[in-house]
């Protein structure tokens, strides 16, 4: 029988039907239903069954023993002792003491809902997440230029920017291929690619720029030389948005380089770089993505500024094909804003912690260390920089507990484990839904029951809440009687209750899982009634032009029903190109160009010379590279790889002569943090100096390892000065060859 439901394996999670047939996957296709993806999907969730059905899930919750083996326990069990322990900890030394990571990964950002209750209710304050490791730093930026992320309108553009972002294989955009492949066809657009490495998106460009890895910064300065200073800039746009002088102060820090100095540091043909200037100052509308190509690497931060110079000085803002800020259901990074972590002083954005510096806020023994951990929904022992450190700092702490579905490399250093429904087996959604001016969302409903010993995140934080003692049946009972009288009255209870008490509003997700009247196979999905309303409150005329219309709990109710009913996902929000200028939240409304901080920066990389060549660490690593049948830690049998399942280092065909490889063959691979043996392809691909390992391998399966498992090469101090984003790109390696026994 065909259902609907979605894949999980990347942030664009595109409709799927399956074919289920006792209680079993034996077929997956694009859902044409699916108003984003509209039927399209690549070649990965077609083998999505080795998720649903991995050897390594969890049945039964689990305690660790003091020799570290584990023993099953039962939920009633799990659930007072971890409660205990963690209150515990909260006793003693206060909530800040309990950290959370998590909370949601490429398919499923509920856990991350239900757990604002759990959070309020330990006091826990700090939390983070993988966004901590790469987009803070874009995130920081767009706050201070335009008060707000922007994505973009590749649809609609005549040019089109890539830059360190291969969406041949990691998609982000809608329909990548099929887009990518639209520009390329049409001789009146122009795409562009910034990679070290011949991508496959890069294969479709009319113009690729293969940049020396690492000097992104220097290939931004010579185009926004060659448009500033040429008068090349939108000046109508600059002079209506922009905050006054701004672009003359950009202006004139980029004169302390030329053009043909910048063009060498990045080691590009003047020309050809003259020509990508050409394209974008003529452009009718320039879109353009920045990715982990750059935001984990040198100048990342400095780069993510950059780019948003040259975006904004071309006026490529609030029209057709251009740049926008999409109406969400939730801002993914909304915490509340303490400026720094508690032991390192670390600059906190978007809430989250730099990844880099977690294992220091640990290792230490600063009072104000963390004691605890709540993991969910994410593998920080495989994700983070120098899984070592990561280890230890595990390890060090009074209580760690996971939530997950697998027995990851997080959860082996867990003192309880428990394990949840998996994504097919609860309603779940994501709120990466960045699509403009319609923008969608998806409740997916689940393909089957929950595992037998498994519950839904919703279950897991309503029992933990229960079980600190927050919530209490006479909290409930006027709801469900509330819910008895129809939806309506219910939400009316919510609002007088709920909303309005500020000791049960911090509660919300929970209380909506515990009392809504819903299906029990959707009752994972309460919480979105929460998100529907605060979207009526905040962006209520995007929603009407979707037809949600009314006062705002009308319109939350109507919203809520459609999400409901939609299978294959609803239509939520409709926007117009104006309202991206009123959603311009800088204190003064207007757009900036000039950061003090960042040109100063920028004056300090122009005023460097180039790096001297490292003769221990001939090589610039990639680690982490996103191929055809990578998706992180997600679906952990390697069996799943249809190719590539070891995960081979990618190489110059020039540098594997040097070294005398050939394909197939390993050689040892030594970072300053470790050193492994990797079988190298050869590919024309990549440039020389530069290796590439893919991300996501090197994962325990059933006590056998296929590939590497990248971060057992990289160190934590390589990082961005402002944010902390990890260098994962450009990690200083060299190879021997490993000789034949
Ligand atoms: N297949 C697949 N798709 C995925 C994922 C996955 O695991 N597998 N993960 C998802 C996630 S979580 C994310 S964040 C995105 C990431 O999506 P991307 O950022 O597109 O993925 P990466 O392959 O990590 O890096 C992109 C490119 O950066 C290039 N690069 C390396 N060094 C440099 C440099 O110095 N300068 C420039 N300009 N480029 C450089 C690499 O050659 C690579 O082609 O992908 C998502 N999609
Ligand atoms: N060196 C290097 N490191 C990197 C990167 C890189 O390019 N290079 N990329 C980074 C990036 S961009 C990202 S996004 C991170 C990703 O790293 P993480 O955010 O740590 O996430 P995942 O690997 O996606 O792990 C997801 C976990 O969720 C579990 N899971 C699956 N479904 C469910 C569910 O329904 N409920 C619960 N509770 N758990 C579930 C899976 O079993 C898995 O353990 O890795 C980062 N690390
Ligand atoms: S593009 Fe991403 S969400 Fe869509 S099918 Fe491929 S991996 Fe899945
Ligand atoms: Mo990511």
């Amino acid at each position: 029988m065909w259902k609907p439901t979605a894949c999980i394996l990347c942030e664009c999670n595109c409709g799927l039907e399956a074919d289920v047939e006792d209680q079993h996957i034996v077929r997956l296709r694009g859902d044409k239903r699916h108003p984003s993806s509209q039927g399209y999907a690549c070649e990965k969730p077609h083998r999505l069954g080795y998720y649903q059905e991995g050897r390594d899930r969890l049945h039964a919750p689990l305690r660790r023993r003091a020799d570290g083996t584990f023993e099953e326990i039962d939920w009633d069990t799990a659930i007072r002792e971890v409660a205990h322990g963690l209150a515990a900890i909260r006793d003693e030394h206060g909530g800040d003491a309990i950290f959370y990571y998590g909370g949601g990964g490429q398919g499923n950002h509920l856990p991350g809902a239900y757990s604002t209750a759990t959070r309020r209710v330990l006091g826990s304050r700090y939390r983070s997440s993988a966004l901590a490791q790469e987009k803070t730093g874009e995130f920081w930026i767009s706050d201070r230029m335009m008060g707000s992320a922007t994505r973009a309108d590749f649809d609609h553009c005549d040019v089109a920017l890539f830059l360190g972002k291969n969406p041949w294989h990691s998609h982000s955009i809608p329909r990548a291929r099929t887009t990518l492949k639209a520009i390329a066809a049409d001789p009146a657009r122009t795409l562009i690619v910034v990679d070290p490495r011949r991508t496959e998106t890069a294969e479709l460009a009319d113009l690729h720029l293969p940049v020396r890895p690492g000097t992104d910064a220097w290939l931004l300065v010579a185009l926004l030389k060659l448009l500033v200073e040429t008068g090349r800039v939108d000046a109508e746009f600059v002079a209506a948005h922009c905050a006054a002088g701004e672009l003359e102060q950009v202006g004139a820090a980029l004169a302390a380089a030329t053009v043909e100095e910048a063009c060498a540091r990045c080691g590009l043909d003047e020309a050809l770089v003259r020509r990508a200037a050409d394209a974008i100052a003529g452009a009718r509308a320039f879109a353009s993505f920045e990715d982990l190509g750059v935001q984990m690497n040198r100048h990342s931060t400095l780069v993510s500024y950059l780019h948003r110079v040259l975006i904004l000085a071309t006026g490529s803002f609030g029209k057709p094909g251009t740049h926008f800020i999409p109406t969400t259901l939730v801002d993914i990074a909304n915490g509340e804003s303490r400026r720094t972590s508690p032991v390192t002083g670390a600059r906190i954005v978007g809430g989250l912690i730099p990844c880099n510096s977690i294992a220091d806020e640990i290792l230490t023994d600063h009072p104000k260390r963390f004691r605890a951990m709540f993991v969910e929904a994410a593998n920080p022992a495989h994700s983070l920089a120098d899984s070592k450190r990561v280890r230890e700092a595990l390890a060090a702490l009074d209580l760690v507990v996971v939530v997950d579905v697998a027995m990851s490399e997080t959860a082996r250093h867990a003192h309880y484990v428990l394990p949840a429904s998996s994504q097919f087996e609860k309603a779940e959604a994501t709120f990466f839904n960045f699509d403009f001016p319609h923008n969608y969302f998806h409740l997916r409903r689940p393909l089957f029951p929950p595992a037998p010993g498994t519950l839904p995140e919703g279950e897991i934080h309503a029992r933990l809440c229960e079980a600190l003692g927050a919530i209490t049946d006479g909290d409930l009972a006027p709801l469900r009687a509330a819910a008895a009288q129809g939806r309506a009255a219910y939400a009316q209870a919510m609002f007088a209750r709920v909303i309005a008490n500020p000791k049960l509003s911090a509660l919300a997700p929970v209380i909506l899982y515990r009392t809504i009247d819903l299906p029990e196979e959707l009752r994972n999905g309460a919480v979105v009634l929460g998100l529907a309303a605060k979207a009526a409150m905040e962006h209520g005329p995007s929603l009407a032009r979707a037809g949600f219309t009314g006062a705002p709990l009308e319109a939350a109710l109507a919203l809520f029903d459609a999400v409901v009913v939609g299978e294959s996902g609803v239509l939520f929000a409709v926007d117009t190109w104006p309202d991206v200028f009123a959603r311009v939240s800088t204190p003064d409304g207007k757009l900036h160009l000039a950061l003090p901080d960042l040109l100063d920066e920028l004056r300090r990389m122009l005023a460097e010379p180039a790096p001297a060549a490292d003769a221990a660490y001939p090589f610039v690593l990639t680690a982490g590279e996103r191929r055809s049948f990578t998706a992180n830690t997600i679906i952990r049998d390697p069996d799943w790889r249809k190719k590539d399942a070891g995960g081979c280092l990618r190489i110059n065909p020039d540098d594997a002569s040097a070294l005398g490889v050939t394909t197939g063959q390993a050689v040892r691979l030594t970072t300053r943090r470790d050193s492994v043996v990797v079988p190298v392809e050869i590919s024309a691909t990549m440039q020389r100096g530069h290796i590439s390992l893919p991300n996501g391998l090197g994962l325990d399966y059933g006590g056998a390892t296929a590939g590497v498992a990248p971060n057992e090469l990289t160190a934590t101090e390589d990082r961005d000065p402002f944010v902390g984003t990890p260098w994962h790109k450009h990690v200083p390696a060299r190879l021997e060859v490993v000789e034949r026994s």
